[in-house]
């Protein structure tokens, strides 16, 4: 039997980099980077190249199951299916349809028809309880577009190929490949704009993204966005893009007043840096007149979040970049065409939807509600079955033995996955989904992060074994059952194919999809971004960015600071994506990274077990002293089971962001001591 090479591109993230996978009869022998690929051009991290190993991993699940006497057992499709749609009849008969909801995250996110028919499924369904990953990671992102630019659709990416200034913001793309843009070879990508202009980082740590800028300043965490208002106060004041200001911008004049008080002495005061620091700063973004910025979920994650990445797009409207070449653009996409279709401004106050009923402080947006009310929501009975959609609940989500009791409450927990974990463990049913290599995909969810307008389709690498099936053909059969349709174009779910739903999806797209399927890799419409749409045509609200919204200057009134003499801070691992791919770790327990001043305080040495404490809970990690951390600040990564999961340290139920429902997951004071027993 030969071995086969079969072209793909990866879904493990945004950077859809595109990798050719050799397969022997069923085996996949290896993945290597494809160097045709006009993207990666052969670039692949370690987690891309462990498909294979993933495909084949043990834990894989291989049959449906269904818990009986507390154990899951293996059934039949028809069973499985039967035994799960009669028993949500029967819930939405006695609650309504909201007493089931869905939670969809990075495991679902990247399977496109899986994706499109969960989503499908839940809107038939008619149920408020939807919720996904998006409000344990970025909700600042959508909430501050929805409420500078009147559309979460407006997603920033910065101008990879023609800017002369980036400034990256609490994200470590080196590692991550970034937080709301896709970035192949990061090192790459950072040196070329090194050759054309400078990089700059602001992180407590001095992170491998750091080590490839041209600056890295370190303010203490959660206070970025001081700089960042330091930098729109003096631009306001002199050097600011005023043709722009006039021409795109409301709200410029309260947005003044608000930063007036960012002076120089406040923002060192604030944050730790030095003054020169910030001068140099300051001058280098004259200098280049626009900027480029990014911001990830160190910031996104802080008390913080909204204010931070507010700023940011002040400073992106002050400087003229929004929109304009060497700033930021806004993807349109190739499969949804935002460029050619309606918008309707949000009002001021952005999209707000009914919240959750058990905790009335929090609200909905978006038709979304947050992931840290689950629990409540479990508790006074109106969540009672919770799909879980390529979503590790139990490593995600803070306070870890809140979330586990509601889960062994609620009547049904139904896992869509590819292994089973620690949610599984909580599972009424469990159905193994299609992996990455085993279905036809395109490259819709990852579309808007790129840096040109491009599509993509993959055939499925391997074929489907043993019982698994695609994820949309397990949510069309359960739909089918409960009277829904979810299928568009009259599809019939027991008859179509995956590459059906997929052309369905493409139907709206730039190019035909017979085009798309003949591409044999990306294809592109656009081959780099493109500029004007957003600020040209009918997006904007009266067409201006709403520069100064009234919920962000209420936010940053009330900011304090009381930052704990020791903090945590979150950091993604290398070698895991979130809670999954965890064979590929080299070490036992998580690294704690910390400076050395801090390990003396503690008596802590490089390599110590250590365990890191909260009024919630404790975790266990391995000391990594390392001078390049600032004192006060430790670096802990989260996707690790008990008892090395951060999330048992941080609160669900205290300090949650009102606007968002995000909990604090950056910036938390905790304790830390030698050893692993008290
Ligand atoms: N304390 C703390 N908590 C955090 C974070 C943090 O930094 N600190 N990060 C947050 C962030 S940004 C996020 S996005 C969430 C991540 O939360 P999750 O997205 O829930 O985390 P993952 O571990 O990536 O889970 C993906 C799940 O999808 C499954 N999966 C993988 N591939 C497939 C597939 O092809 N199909 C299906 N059906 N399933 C698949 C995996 O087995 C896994 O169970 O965690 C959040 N939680
Ligand atoms: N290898 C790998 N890649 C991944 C993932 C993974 O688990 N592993 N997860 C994927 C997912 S779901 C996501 S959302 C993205 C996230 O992508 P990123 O947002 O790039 O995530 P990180 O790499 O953790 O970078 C966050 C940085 O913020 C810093 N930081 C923390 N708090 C603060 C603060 O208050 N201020 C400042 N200025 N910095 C702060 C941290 O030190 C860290 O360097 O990565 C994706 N890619
Ligand atoms: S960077 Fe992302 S897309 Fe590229 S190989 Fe790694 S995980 Fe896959
Ligand atoms: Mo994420």
């Amino acid at each position: 039997m030969g071995t086969a090479e079969v072209r793909t591109f990866c879904r493990l993230c945004t950077a859809g980099c595109g990798v050719l996978v050799s397969v022997e009869a069923d085996t996949v022998m290896k993945v290597r980077g494809d160097k045709a690929h006009p993207i990666s051009q052969g670039y692949t991290c370690v987690k891309g190249r462990s498909l294979g190993v993933a495909h084949h991993d043990p834990t894989r699940l291989n049959e449906p199951m269904i818990r009986r006497n507390g154990r899951l057992v293996e059934v039949g499709w028809t069973e499985w299916l039967d035994d799960l749609s009669g028993r949500l009849s029967s819930i939405i008969a006695g609650y309504g349809p909201s007493a089931v909801g869905g939670f969809y995250s990075g495991g679902s996110y990247f399977d496109a028809s899986g994706h499109r028919i969960g989503q499908a499924f839940l809107s038939a369904l008619g149920t408020n309880s939807v919720y996904s990953s998006y409000t344990l990671d970025s909700p600042n992102k959508p909430l501050v577009a929805d409420l500078v630019g009147g559309s979460v659709r407006l997603f920033p990416v910065p101008d990879l190929e023609g800017t002369e200034f980036m400034l990256i913001v609490a994200t470590n793309p080196v590692i991550s490949h970034g937080h709301g843009i896709g970035m192949s070879n990061p090192l790459g990508r950072l040196r070329q704009i090194r050759s054309r202009g400078q990089v700059w980082v602001l992180d407590p740590r001095r992170t491998e993204t750091a080590r490839a800028a041209t600056r890295h300043l370190s303010a203490r965490p959660g206070t970025d966005y001081a700089v960042l208002a330091f930098l729109v106060r003096e631009l306001l004041s002199s050097g600011a893009d005023q043709r722009y200001l006039e021409d795109h911008v409301a709200g410029t004049t309260k947005l003044k007043r608000t930063v007036a008080g960012f002076d120089i002495d406040t923002v060192a005061g604030m944050t730790g840096l030095q003054e020169q620091d910030l001068l140099d700063l300051l001058s280098a973004v004259r200098r280049a007149g626009r900027v480029s910025i990014v911001t990830g979920t160190g910031a996104s994650m802080s008390r913080t979040a909204n204010v931070l990445e507010w700023m940011a797009w002040a400073l992106g409207a002050v400087t003229g970049s929004l929109d304009r070449p060497r700033g930021t653009w806004f993807n349109p996409g190739f499969f949804r065409q935002n460029d050619r279709s309606t918008f309707q401004p949000a009002p001021p106050e952005g999209n707000v939807t009914p919240g959750p009923l058990s905790r009335p402080e929090l609200c909905g947006r978006n038709n979304q509600l947050p992931a840290v009310a689950i629990p409540d929501e479990v508790a006074a009975g109106n969540l009672r079955a919770l799909f879980a959609l390529g979503a590790n609940l139990v490593a995600a989500n803070p306070q870890t033995r809140r979330l586990t009791d509601a889960l062994r409450d609620i009547e049904i927990l139904a896992v869509v996955d590819i292994v089973a974990n620690e949610t599984t463990e909580f599972a009424t049913h469990v159905a193994p989904a299609a992996g990455p290599l085993e279905r036809s995909d395109l490259s819709t969810s990852s579309e808007i992060f790129q840096s040109s307008v491009v599509g993509q389709y993959t055939p499925a690498t391997v074929p489907l074994s043993g019982g698994r099936r695609p994820l949309w053909w397990i949510m069309a059969q359960i739909a089918d059952r409960l009277g829904l349709d979810v299928l568009t174009g009259g599809l019939d779910p027991h008859r179509a194919t995956t590459d059906d739903v997929l052309a369905e999806m493409a139907a709206g797209a730039r190019l035909p999809f017979s085009q798309v399927l003949d591409g044999d890799g990306p294809v592109f419409a656009e081959t780099s971004a493109i500029f004007g749409w957003v600020l040209g045509g009918a997006v904007l609200p009266e067409g201006r960015w709403r520069i100064a919204p009234p919920l962000l200057v209420g936010q940053l009134a009330e900011l304090t600071h009381a930052p704990g003499p020791l903090v945590l801070i979150p950091r993604r691992e290398r070698r895991q994506l979130n809670g999954f791919l965890r064979f590929l770790q080299e070490t036992p327990m998580p690294e704690v990274i910390m400076h050395p001043a801090d390990a003396d305080r503690a008596s802590v040495g490089d390599g110590d077990v250590v365990t890191i404490g909260t009024d919630i809970g404790e975790m266990q990690g391995l000391a990594r002293i390392d001078a390049d951390m600032s004192i006060g600040v430790l670096s802990i990564p989260h996707g690790w089971r008990a008892p090395s999961s951060v999330n048992d340290l941080l609160s669900g139920e205290h300090d949650i962001d009102s606007l968002t429902g995000m909990p604090t997951l950056s910036g938390v004071a905790v304790t830390l001591r030698r050893g692993s027993t008290r």
